[in-house]
């Protein structure tokens, strides 16, 4: 196999077969990795990576049961509970992190799925932050057309639902809303014109089959996701899922590859996990096609690296933070890394 073989360099396939995608698993390790480098030198900047920050808008007290979450209202996590934040409070951290390089910021509530009521102080949150100049990504659980739309209206760009895991894996995650429910949301974004953010977890006691079985079901999505987040699992203690056997870093990067081979032109989250990677383990996902990753030290309700590390891991690697897509004024702020190397500016 090479880079030139079309089945790596086809932007637009959705019919990709379990038997293809476990094929790539399979392959040697430094195959894989040559292969899903040369996607990505393909279709985008080598050295660029894309920098979103989360903000947990709305925290705990969720009603749903997903084994791995600790804002579960059913797991004693000892997590604080917080209700829905006010505007200002939004905004300021929003203002935060652009100040601190990120381009988009990702607002996320721990809900089956919103209210009306909620919604509207959302889309407020929504408008406010894109008036900053930034890109905006919320993720609130299931939506109806209604909602996509009027999120839609307010100006967000990305909705971030995941699949998890796979079909067949799901069962054992998440009881209290189904595999299909989940797609029906992911439509109803594409619907509404907004752009999709939609990945996994791995990490959680599923069978190698099972990441197959992800990464096939995201892959063969009618449109792929703009934005694939690959988390792995934060073992949170008091949830189920706490104690599950960790995963091999060398699988985590392997994971990264073939998403980046099945999704050439998506950008792929290097996600959930980070605290957890050593710098090497994040080179190679770099390598092996990430390009995006979620920076500011806390991920929702858990720790991310801090600023300082990141900095210097982009400016050890020699990675810049992607300019937004369509936003000028941000090329006037600090991004990671860029006071780090040897004063070279990231941004000229
Ligand atoms: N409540 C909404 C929902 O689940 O649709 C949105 C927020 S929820 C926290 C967003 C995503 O975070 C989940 O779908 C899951 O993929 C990821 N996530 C949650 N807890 C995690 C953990 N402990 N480790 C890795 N990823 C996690
Ligand atoms: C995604 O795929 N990962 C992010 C984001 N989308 C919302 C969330 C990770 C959460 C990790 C656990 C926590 O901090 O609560
Ligand atoms: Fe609730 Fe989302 Fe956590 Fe599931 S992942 S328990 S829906 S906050």
């Amino acid at each position: 196999m090479n880079a030139d073989n079309p089945n790596f360099s086809a932007a637009g396939r959705h019919d990709w077969t379990r038997d293809e995608v476990q094929a790539l698993f399979d392959l040697p390790f430094n195959d894989l990795l040559f292969e899903a480098h040369g996607v990505h030198r393909k279709h985008f900047a080598p050295n660029q990576v894309q920098v979103s920050t989360l903000c947990s808008i709305k925290t705990g007290a969720c009603p749903e049961d997903c084994a791995y979450c600790p804002q579960s209202v059913r797991y004693d996590t000892g997590l604080e509970k917080e209700d829905l934040l006010a505007v200002e409070e939004v905004v300021a951290q929003a203002r935060a992190a652009k100040e601190r390089g990120a381009t988009r910021f990702c607002m996320g509530a721990a809900y089956r799925s919103p209210k009306q009521k909620q919604l509207q102080v959302i889309c407020e949150m929504v408008r406010e932050v894109k008036a900053l100049g930034m890109e905006t990504c919320a993720t609130l659980g299931m939506l109806n057309a209604d909602h996509a739309t009027q999120l839609r209206d307010a100006g967000l760009d990305y909705y971030n639902h995941n699949l998890d895991t796979s079909p067949e894996y799901y069962g054992e995650i998440i009881t209290t809303r189904t595999y299909q429910d989940r797609l029906d949301t992911l439509e109803q974004v594409r619907n509404a014109g907004m752009k999709v953010c939609c990945g996994g977890i791995i990490g959680m006691g599923e069978a190698a089959a099972d990441r197959v079985g992800l990464l096939l079901a995201l892959a063969n999505l009618r449109v792929h996701p703009e934005s694939v987040p690959i988390n792995q699992l934060v073992q949170v203690p008091g949830t189920p899922l706490f104690g599950s056997e960790t995963l091999d870093p060398l699988d985590f990067v392997r994971t990264i590859a073939v998403t980046r081979i099945l999704m050439p032109q998506s950008h792929v989250r290097l996600s959930a996990g980070r605290s957890e990677m050593s710098d090497e383990t994040q080179a190679l996902a770099f390598f092996a096609g990430a390009n995006s990753i979620f920076y500011g030290e806390r991920l929702l309700t858990t720790d991310n690296p801090d600023l300082d590390h990141d900095q210097h891991l982009f400016a050890k690697l020699g990675i810049d933070a992607e300019p937004a897509a369509d936003s000028e004024d941000l090329a006037d702020s600090p991004t990671p890394g860029a006071t780090d190397r040897a004063g070279a500016d990231v941004r000229s």
